[in-house]
């Protein structure tokens, strides 16, 4: 069961892959039939495209030539009429077309944030927010344009491009061949310059993700820049990652602008042809004046389709590319899966047991060695040990954040993989060092976990946490809006809505990763006591760097290098005089 390590933002660009494009038009497949409709003003649109030059011939040669201005009004009249239902059908095409594909980005857009919301742990390790961020935006309008003008351009320049050629070939073959001698170098110019305008398509897809993610990087970590003075560092690296895009859009642009005349030029050169092979046969009378206006009026008609079509090749390309990444997301399968025959537990003791546990995160090297430990049911738990000694990773996995790859994990003795999500999230509570607080009411930030909850649940459980207190001093009391736009909550006022959230869930068994290692002193003490509170009657795993707030735990575990090195109750490790001894008196050095 390795996985694969690398890089998961390098991602080689395959050209266009037929089980990809096949993938990504079952997302347009639930709107067929708009997408029919639009098809059939598109078609009505190049269809009174085409009659232009048509109507031209006619004009010139039955009613200009042979001095029928009356008829030619009637002509006029006629054309204005299919400019009309050209404009009309256009409009249509045009607006039924964005609104499927922008149905169709919806739907995708909901699967992709769907299926990032069951990804493990794991997942998000490997990856930066902002090159996830950037699927969601740049691949996904990548994804938008090619589907909402790509696919019905590609449909109506093959019309035109088909049906130009066969009106040609229909007025005079002669003259048509001429003119498609040019055809070739079209072609040629198109297909030499395609895989250079790809592949700087590509790079500035991949750039612009690299300036969202170091933009994200640097608001989430402002306050680090910042105390560092790290801005001038920062703004150079910055600086070159905002360059690579700006050279690679400068160059896509340029190869575009150089593409783009190219066309034109053989456009005009193709007119010239027309007009001097033209005017012969309209001289020799083998064709009318009105079939050579009309041929000069497609020549121009024939040559947009083909610059048009290269230009869809572009945009499928990137749409090959933008989905390959998001299907990528889309077939990451979450790693942590609720069992097939998933056991639900009604009654939860609280009793836990790891046996033999090993884990590493990178498949490499391990983080976890063989780690056996006991709790029984309403047991106070702490985890001690030196920085990176594995405590964060033993709760990881008691909450099943990650699997462990080897030895059992069990909570009433059964396998914490048996249980089911819903089982085993009632039973484990998790305040973690960070408290995440989501922008909306506070009350809303209590009710979290249990959305079901009543107005005197909540103040009940913010009573008995401390958290009341604060609270009912905001604004709104509990409907005040807290985090971007609302109130902001100090350090300590975030880990008393955590408690209290906690409680209100009230599960069987507590998780406390560092919760008051982030405030201050008297904040502390509130947290403390808050904790107190919670911890009361439950199984509890606290991880503290403060010896002093595990001194009253049931047991301790010391934990070094991914090991359980010592275990027992504060004064028997004292007695001990080893590691935690150690601790405990360097933290004591420290208060002094
Ligand atoms: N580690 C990792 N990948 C992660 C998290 C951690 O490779 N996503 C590594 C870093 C450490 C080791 O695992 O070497 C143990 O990390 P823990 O978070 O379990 O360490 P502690 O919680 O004991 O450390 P601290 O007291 O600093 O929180
Ligand atoms: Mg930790």
């Amino acid at each position: 069961m390795r996985r694969h390590f690398g890089d998961p933002d390098e991602i080689p660009v395959k050209p266009f892959e037929r089980g990809l494009f096949l993938r990504l038009m079952g997302y347009v497949k639930p709107f067929r039939k708009s997408l029919f409709i639009a098809g059939v003003f598109m078609l009505v649109s190049s269809l009174t495209d085409l009659a232009g030059p048509l109507v031209l011939r006619y004009a010139i040669d039955s009613y200009i030539i042979p001095r029928n201005i009356l008829g030619l009004w009637q002509i006029i009249f006629v054309y204005c009429l299919i400019l009309v239902i050209n404009w009309v059908s256009t409009y249509y095409n045009t607006y039924l077309a964005t609104l499927t594909g922008q149905k169709a980005m919806f739907a995708l857009r909901q699967k992709l944030f769907e299926h990032l919301q069951v990804l493990s742990f794991r997942f998000f390790d490997r990856r930066k927010a902002g090159k996830i961020m950037s699927r969601f935006t740049n691949d996904i309008s990548a994804l938008n344009q090619f589907l909402t003008s790509g696919i019905l351009d590609v449909v109506s320049d093959l019309i035109v491009l088909c049906g130009t050629i066969l009106l040609m070939l229909s007025m005079n073959w002669k003259l048509a061949l001429v003119t498609f001698t040019t055809l070739p170098f079209v072609a040629l110019t198109a297909a030499g310059m395609r895989s250079k305008v790809q592949a700087a398509y590509r790079d500035t897809r991949n750039t612009i993700a690299d300036v969202n993610s170091s933009l994200q990087e640097n608001i989430s970590g402002v306050r680090v820049v910042q105390a560092f003075s790290r801005e001038k560092v920062n703004m150079a690296g910055f600086e070159q990652i905002n360059r690579r895009n700006f050279q690679a859009n400068v160059k896509a642009a340029t190869l575009l602008a150089l593409f783009m005349p190219m066309v034109d030029i053989l456009s005009v050169l193709g007119s010239i042809l027309v007009i001097w092979y033209g005017a012969r046969l309209v001289v020799a009378h083998q064709i009318t004046v009105g079939i050579l206006a009309a041929f000069l009026g497609y020549v121009t008609r024939f040559y947009s389709p083909v610059r048009d079509l290269s230009q869809v090749w572009g945009s499928l390309q990137a749409a090959m590319a933008a989905s390959e990444r998001v299907f990528e997301i889309l077939d990451t399968p979450p790693e942590i899966l609720e069992s097939l025959d998933a056991v639900e537990l009604t009654e939860v003791r609280g009793e836990v047991e790891f046996r033999e546990v090993t884990f590493s995160y990178d498949g490499e090297s391990p983080v976890l060695d063989r780690v056996s430990l006991h709790a029984r049911p309403g047991e106070k738990i702490a985890l001690v040990g030196p920085t990176g000694a594995g405590k964060t990773s033993i709760i990881n996995l008691l909450a099943r954040f990650y699997d462990a790859d080897a030895g059992s994990i069990t909570l009433d003795g059964t396998e914490i993989s048996r249980l089911s999500f819903k089982s085993l999230r009632a039973a484990v509570g998790v305040v973690l060092q960070d408290t995440f607080i989501f922008a909306g009411t506070v009350r809303e930030n209590i009710v979290f976990g249990c959305p079901a909850a009543g107005v005197e649940a909540v103040e009940r459980v913010a009573r008995l946490t401390g958290a009341h207190e604060f609270i009912s001093r905001l604004p709104k009391g509990y409907e005040t809006q807290v985090m971007e736009r609302g109130v902001k909550l100090s350090a300590g006022q975030r880990q008393l809505l955590a408690c209290a959230r906690a409680l209100l869930a009230d599960p069987r068994i507590l998780i406390l990763d560092e919760a008051t290692s982030s405030v201050d002193v008297s904040s502390e003490q509130a947290v403390q006591r808050a904790l107190e509170v919670l911890m009361e009657g439950r199984t509890c795993f606290t991880v503290a760097h403060r010896l002093s707030t595990v001194r009253n735990a049931d047991r301790i575990l010391v934990i070094a290098e991914g090991k359980i090195v010592e275990e027992g109750p504060h004064r028997e490790l004292m007695a001990r005089k080893e590691l935690y001894f150690r601790l405990y008196l360097n933290q004591l050095k420290e208060l002094d």
